[in-house]
């Protein structure tokens, strides 16, 4: 999954893509660096962030994604957790609907389930403002676990359908560093949920941590998580970096076929 924030103020590549040509140009370019969905954001969510209005976001994201799907064949992911969005998205033919909060709105449930789309459940702990002052767990795998299980069986009862809920345990919301890592390593344990399993640890500063802080910089740091998140049993990854990931998973992959 390619990311295409079209903000002023996302944490990694803000601003970047406020022009609507712009933003579709990198979607395409995703696409060819190896992408099967774009996700297209209209507000950042990283920590501190200030909700947006929905008028200020449906400007940001109605252009982009009214051209992208005669740009594109690959799917189109919208990263809302509004329900007026993500119903004029999917209108405009976008297939999925990414929701950080993991469908704790009854309309966004009823939506995706009387436009038969896909949809990310995402975990995050409290909203995006406040949430990372000070976050605990006692066992954060099993707490995010029961969370998304609970959702999940929520999206069942309403009708919506088994194969098109896709899980993710929500890097970096509400977490601390050390949550992110007990997350990465423990991923295999989100499967007995029964669904496929995206993690975003794109760019985000948790991924320095990993290999005991070997990674320098932002982008090799999400690179190397992605690749050890695949290993742990990820079915999808949500990266800027489309290219160097994809390349990096494939040498991992070629690598564990060749070890006996
Ligand atoms: N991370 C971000 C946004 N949306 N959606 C899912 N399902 N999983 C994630 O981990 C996730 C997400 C934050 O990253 P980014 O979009 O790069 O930044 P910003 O929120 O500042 O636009």
């Amino acid at each position: 999954m390619g990311i295409l924030n079209v903000t002023p103020d996302s944490f990694s590549d803000g601003g970047r893509f406020l022009d609507p040509a712009l933003a579709v140009e990198h979607a395409v370019r995703l696409v060819d660096q190896g992408a099967s969905i774009i996700d297209v954001g209209g507000e950042s969510t990283r920590p501190g962030a200030d909700p947006v209005p929905a008028e200020a976001e449906w400007r940001r994201v109605g252009p982009v994604l009214k051209a992208l799907g005669a740009k594109t064949d690959a799917r189109i992911s919208v990263d809302t957790y509004k329900p007026e969005i993500a119903a004029k998205a999917l209108s405009l033919g976008a297939d999925m609907v990414n929701d950080i909060t993991g469908l704790r709105d009854g309309r966004m449930i009823r939506l995706v389930k009387r436009e038969e789309a896909a949809v990310v459940v995402m975990h995050m702990k409290g909203e995006p403002k406040t949430m990372q002052r000070a976050p605990s767990y006692r066992d954060v795998v099993s707490e995010v676990s029961a969370f998304l299980d609970e959702r999940t069986r929520a999206a069942l009862a309403a009708g919506i359908a088994r194969d098109a809920i896709v899980v993710d345990p929500g890097l970096g919301f509400g977490k601390r560093p050390e949550h992110n890592v007990d997350i990465l390593r423990g991923l295999e344990r989100f499967r007995t949920l029964g669904f496929p399993i995206l993690v975003g640890p794109s760019r985000k500063s948790f991924s320095c941590e990993i290999g005991g802080g070997l990674p320098r910089n932002r982008e090799e740091a999400g690179i190397a998580a992605a690749v050890l998140a695949v290993e742990q049993g990820a079915d999808l990854v949500r990266v800027h970096d489309v290219a160097a990931t994809a390349k990096a998973i494939r040498i991992a992959e070629a690598d564990a076929r060749r070890v006996p």
